[in-house]
């Protein structure tokens, strides 16, 4: 096994928009002006060159072109349904065996009151999401997500249910018995079919980790693979869910590693914008992933075997977000939907880059990456991702600090109030960990952005009090 440590020359100083100082970056400089792709060989020289300082400036540029002065948080509710898991993956401190001390699974009571608690602070989403517990009922998930969107109704509000990660769908797939090897596709929409009438509104990004095999073999086992987990998020977009993705990097995985997860995910989003009805021009006419990984050329997952997919970016310069992506967010709302009569939803909203958290884990004798690399790689995820219309500083993982250097770097979220967060623990042993919306929007302010509040979906919030509406686009 080895370490991810990256002994490199220091980071030059800021400038303030100054010149390029790494010469060598220019032609990154001068794709990033014009909207196009970058290659992962661009990615490599991002992620080498001491010059950090160009690399957040021009993930800046991309998000400004994108969000303008605008920032986004949400007022939203964690809620871990359960630790135990039947998996043992190394990074993990989260997860428990059954009857171990610490293990726990919240019933349908406990989950109410966090319901009742989210409402009386004026939450607009429950973001819900457990280990791999072996025994529980596929009744239980479907419960749980008709239970958030009732309680809330009952009190006279709305709770976006934002729940279980691909690796969790295709568990209850297992559980309910239509999980198929030989067709995927068939036991992930039955899955997503029942949660849908239940009441989820959409997917996070969990359970991505990093796509690649030997990383996946050597520090989670057992999990799905990248192809499965890309057939989750193909399907739910097919159903007109919109999802998140999530990289977890710092461990044992190599740059490379992440670059490769970035490409697999855009190329992902290609698809998924293509049925949408966006036009874009194609991979091997451009020439764009010539070495993009995996080497046959396609993503592995049903439903890719093989084919041209256009590559579509959303990052053009004055080429502003489509009406019915960015919502309120765009600063200049004019471009329609190429056509009309295809879906509006069903597509990747945001990128999260998450650090791994050595703590308590059985990888905890590796460092874990430092602020520095936390930005470098947002940063890149902002350059690389060009068709993901967000980036995401998990205040929790990357500290308020941190993602207010983010927001300055590329992102333009930053998660919400949270309140409860068991997966990891900032600086101790507490699961509490709860900001205001006054914090939040003043670390916003700060880092020189207007606040907006959003709901799930990106769509800005009108409020009265604890009662809220999204903003008619
Ligand atoms: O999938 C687990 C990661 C993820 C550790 O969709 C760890 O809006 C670091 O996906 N160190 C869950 N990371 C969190 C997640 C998420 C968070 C915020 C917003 C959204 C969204 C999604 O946390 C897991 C795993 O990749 N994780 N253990 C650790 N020791």
């Amino acid at each position: 096994m080895t370490a991810t440590l990256h002994p490199e020359p220091l980071a030059f100083k800021p400038s303030t928009h100054g010149p390029i100082r790494d010469e060598r970056l220019s032609e990154i400089a001068s794709k990033v002006a014009q909207g196009q792709r970058l290659s992962l060989q661009d990615g490599e020289l991002l992620f080498t060159t001491p010059d950090i300082w160009t690399v957040c400036e021009l993930a800046d540029t991309v998000r400004r072109r994108l969000h303008g002065d605008t920032a986004f948080y949400n007022i939203n509710r964690h809620l871990n349904y359960s630790n135990v898991c039947a998996l043992s993956c190394k990074f993990c401190e989260f997860y428990r065996k059954k009857d171990e001390p610490g293990s726990y699974t919240r019933d349908m009571e406990y989950v109410k009151n966090q319901v009742r608690e989210a409402i009386e602070n004026g939450a607009t989403e429950m973001h819900s999401v457990g280990g791999l517990h072996p025994y529980l009922p596929f009744s239980y998930y479907t419960d749980l997500v008709s239970t958030i969107r009732d309680t809330a109704r009952e009190l006279g509000s709305e709770l976006h249910v934002k729940a279980y990660t691909a690796v969790e769908i295709v568990h209850l797939a297992k559980i309910a018995k239509v999980y198929k090897a030989d067709d995927r596709t068939f036991g992930i929409r039955w899955v997503l079919e029942k949660l849908k009438q239940a009441g989820l509104g959409s997917l996070p990004g969990g359970g991505a980790e990093v796509f690649d095999d030997r990383v996946h073999d050597e520090a989670y086992k057992g999990k799905i693979r990248s192809d499965v987990w890309l057939d989750v998020h193909r399907v739910a977009h097919d159903l007109g869910l919109n999802t998140n993705a999530t990289i977890l990097y710092g461990h044992i995985e190599q740059r490379h590693d992440r670059l490769v997860h970035m490409d697999m995910l855009r190329r992902a989003q290609d698809r998924a914008l293509a049925k949408m009805g966006y036009e874009g021009i194609r991979h091997q006419a451009s020439g764009i992933s010539e070495n993009a990984a995996p080497t046959s050329g396609h993503l592995g997952y049903s439903g890719d075997e093989g084919a041209e997919v256009p590559v579509i970016t959303l990052t053009r310069p004055n080429t502003p977000l489509p009406e019915h992506i960015a919502f309120g967010s765009s600063p200049n709302a004019e471009c329609r939907m190429p056509n009309a009569t295809a879906p509006s939803s069903g597509y990747f909203q945001t990128i999260i880059p998450l650090p791994f958290f050595p703590d308590g884990s059985e990888l905890e004798h590796l460092p874990g990456p430092a602020g520095l690399e936390n930005l470098r790689t947002l940063a890149i995820a902002r350059l690389m991702l060009d068709n993901f219309p967000h980036v995401k500083a998990f205040w929790i993982m990357q500290t308020l600090p941190m993602a207010q250097l983010m927001l300055q770097s590329g992102a333009d979220d930053i998660d919400g109030t949270v309140v409860w967060y068991d997966i990891t623990k900032v600086g101790g042993s507490s699961t509490h960990q709860e900001v205001n919306v006054w914090t939040l929007q003043k670390a916003i302010r700060e880092a020189g952005f207007k606040p907006i509040e959003r709901d799930t979906l990106y769509r800005r919030v009108e409020r009265e009090g604890k009662s809220w509406r999204p903003a008619a686009s």
